[in-house]
C-alpha cells in the first residue's frame, strides 16, 4: 500500500512540525480547532480512513469500532497509555493499534519528582502568599515542609517511568521501594537500589510517599481503593501522574480532608476533566492539568513516533510499537 494514498484522521492539532511532516506523507486530515472530537465525527472517521491518530481524550470503544469499516486498518494513539481505546476488540476485527512509548518517560518522571517537592515543600502555599502580596518577611516557623531526602518512596508500577522516577528520587536521598505485576531482574534492582513488596499492601503501609506510575488497566482500576487506601500511614502523600482511574478519587478526597492521609499531588483524575471540587478546595494538594508529558521536545517526539508507525505500516511492516492485548 503505497505510504502518499493512505488517508489519516488526526483528532486533535499536534504540534506544527508533526503536522506539516504528516501533510508530507500522508493523505491527512487535520483539525482547525483544537477540541475533542465527537463521537460522531469518531465514527465517521473510522468508517472513511485507513489510519485514525486519537489521543487520551477519544474513547474508542466497543461501540464505535463496531462501526467501523473495512477500510481503518490502523489506530496510531498519539499517548503511551492506551486505555482510551478497546486494543481487544480492535484486534479482533484486524485493526492493529500503536502507541508511542519511550518519549514522555524522562518527562513524566520530572513531573512526578516536581510533585513530590511540590507538596512536600509545600511550593504552592509560598507562591500563593507571593502572589497575594502577603509575605511579612522570613520566620523561623513559617511554612515548614518536610525533607525529601530519607523518606521511603513507594513506586507503584516500575516500567519505564516508575524506573526514572526511582533514578531521580534517589539522587534526592530517597529510599526506593516498588510493587510490580513482575519483579525486576535482580541487576536492575540492585543498579536502582530498589526494594521489591510483593505485596501491595504492607508496602503502601509503610512508605512515606506513593507514587503511582502504572497503566490503567481492569487489574489496576482503583488499585488503591479505599480499603487499602486505609492502610497508608497518614503523613503520607500520594502522587499520580499516570491515570486517575488507580485511586478511588473519591475516598481519598474524603481522606485528604480527614487529614488521614498527609498530602497529594495529582496530574490526573478518575473521571478526566470533571475533578471532585473537594479537591481543590485542599491546601494539602497540589492539582496539575495533566502535564506530564507536556513538553515541546516530548510532543514533537510523540508525534515522530506517530508518524514512524504508519510510515512503517504503510510500507507493509509491523508498526514498531504495536500494542498487543497480552501487553495489558
Ligand atoms: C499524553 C499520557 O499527553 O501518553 C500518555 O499516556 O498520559 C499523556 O502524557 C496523552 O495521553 C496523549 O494522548
Amino acid at each position: 500500500m503505497p505510504s502518499e494514498r493512505l488517508s489519516v484522521v488526526v483528532t486533535r492539532r499536534l504540534p506544527e512540525a508533526v503536522e506539516t511532516r504528516m501533510t508530507e506523507l500522508f493523505d491527512v486530515r487535520l483539525r482547525t480547532d483544537d477540541t475533542p472530537m465527537s463521537r460522531g465525527a469518531l465514527a465517521e472517521a473510522m468508517r472513511g480512513a485507513d489510519v485514525l491518530v486519537p489521543t487520551i481524550t477519544d474513547t474508542i470503544d466497543q461501540g464505535l469500532l463496531s462501526q467501523a469499516g473495512e477500510r481503518v486498518k490502523l489506530i496510531a494513539n498519539f499517548g503511551a497509555g492506551v486505555d482510551n481505546v478497546d486494543v481487544q476488540t480492535a484486534r479482533q476485527r484486524g485493526i492493529l493499534v500503536s502507541n508511542t512509548p519511550g518519549v514522555l518517560t524522562e518527562d513524566t518522571a520530572d513531573m512526578t519528582m516536581a510533585l513530590i517537592l511540590a507538596v512536600t515543600r509545600r511550593i504552592p502555599e509560598g507562591l500563593a502568599v507571593m502572589q497575594a502580596g502577603h509575605w511579612d518577611g522570613w520566620a523561623p516557623t513559617a511554612l515548614l515542609g518536610g525533607r525529601v531526602g530519607g523518606r521511603r518512596l513507594g513506586i507503584l508500577g516500575m516500567g519505564r517511568i516508575g524506573q526514572a522516577v526511582a533514578r531521580r528520587a534517589a539522587v534526592f536521598g530517597m529510599q526506593i521501594h516498588y510493587h510490580n505485576r513482575k519483579r525486576l531482574r535482580p541487576e536492575i534492582e540492585e543498579d536502582l537500589e530498589a526494594t521489591y513488596w510483593e505485596s501491595l499492601d504492607q508496602m503502601v503501609s509503610r512508605m512515606d510517599v506513593i507514587s503511582i506510575n502504572c497503566p490503567h488497566t481492569p487489574s489496576t482500576f482503583h488499585l488503591m481503593n479505599a480499603r487499602r487506601l486505609k492502610l497508608v500511614k497518614k503523613s503520607a502523600v500520594i502522587v499520580n501522574t499516570s491515570r486517575g482511574e488507580v485511586i478511588d478519587e473519591n475516598a481519598l478526597t474524603r481522606m485528604l480532608r480527614a487529614a488521614e492521609i498527609a498530602g497529594a499531588g495529582l496530574d490526573v483524575y478518575e473521571h478526566g476533566t470533571d475533578v471532585n471540587p473537594r479537591l481543590r478546595e485542599l491546601r494539602n494538594v497540589v492539582l496539575l492539568p495533566h502535564m506530564g508529558s507536556a513538553t515541546e521536545e516530548g510532543r514533537a517526539e510523540m508525534g515522530e513516533k506517530v508518524i514512524i508507525n504508519i510510515k512503517t505500516f504503510a510500507d507493509g511492516h509491523r508498526p514498531p510499537d504495536l500494542v498487543v492485548p497480552a501487553m495489558l
